[in-house]
């Protein structure tokens, strides 16, 4: 398996921890999201959107969007689940993975970002405030749900974490204020501890100097 990423991308980081929880091999193929590598032709055969990351199959088959991706791959490596058997719990897991995933990511995500500032005339000031705006509703709504320890769901690292830990990073990058989420933030240190998450953090990829 190939696997696209950009060492920033927190979407690509996603799969990345998946990737390590199940032991699966597979190889990493930069794609320079500064340079627009994700824009060109070669890169768009492969995810039509032009949005990284991509898991290219050992068949040559292409698979985009981290979501489908990682549904993919509980279905064909079920053992390390990532979401719970119990339907119910599972889909307070999936609720809390779509809340990062439709609700705070898409907003601040660089071509978004960009829009903003390029095409809307948005200054610095007025684009940090929006980073922060959305990504501050998202995560009030996140720690309220917090029950557990030391992972989201409890005692088992779940997609909750996995989709967590790298909107947490990109928070941080973005000079979020996380004083509100402590809940949040000893999941961030519980889940760093793990050698999947750490392996898998934007400084320890191929990609980042
Ligand atoms: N919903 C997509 C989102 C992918 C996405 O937005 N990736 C970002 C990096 S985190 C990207 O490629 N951005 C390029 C850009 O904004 O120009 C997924 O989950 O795969």
């Amino acid at each position: 398996m190939e696997l696209y990423s950009y060492f920033r991308s927190s979407a690509a980081y996603r799969l990345r921890i998946a990737l390590n929880i199940k032991g699966i091999e597979h190889t990493l193929k930069p794609v320079n999201l500064l340079k627009g590598e994700h824009k060109n032709e070669a890169y768009r055969a492969l995810q039509p959107q032009g949005l990284v990351p991509a898991l290219q199959l050992d068949d040559g088959t292409t698979l985009g969007q981290t979501t489908a991706i990682v549904e993919y791959l509980e279905a064909e490596y079920p053992h390390t689940p990532l979401l719970p058997r119990d339907s119910v719990a599972a889909a307070v897991v999936r609720s809390w993975v779509n809340t990062i995933a439709c609700d705070i990511h898409p907003l601040n995500n660089l071509r978004v970002l960009k829009y903003l500032v390029h095409e809307l005339g948005v200054d610095e000031a007025q684009k940090s405030a929006w980073y922060h705006h959305w990504i501050s509703e998202g995560f009030a709504a996140l720690e309220s749900q917090v029950r557990a320890a030391p992972y989201c769901f409890g005692a088992e690292v779940t997609l909750a974490d996995i989709y967590l830990i790298p909107q947490i990073y990109n928070a941080l990058r973005f000079n979020t204020d996380m004083t509100a989420f402590p809940k949040l933030m000893a999941i961030d240190e519980a889940c760093n501890k793990l050698a999947a998450f750490a392996e898998a953090r934007p400084e320890n990829q191929p990609d980042a100097n």
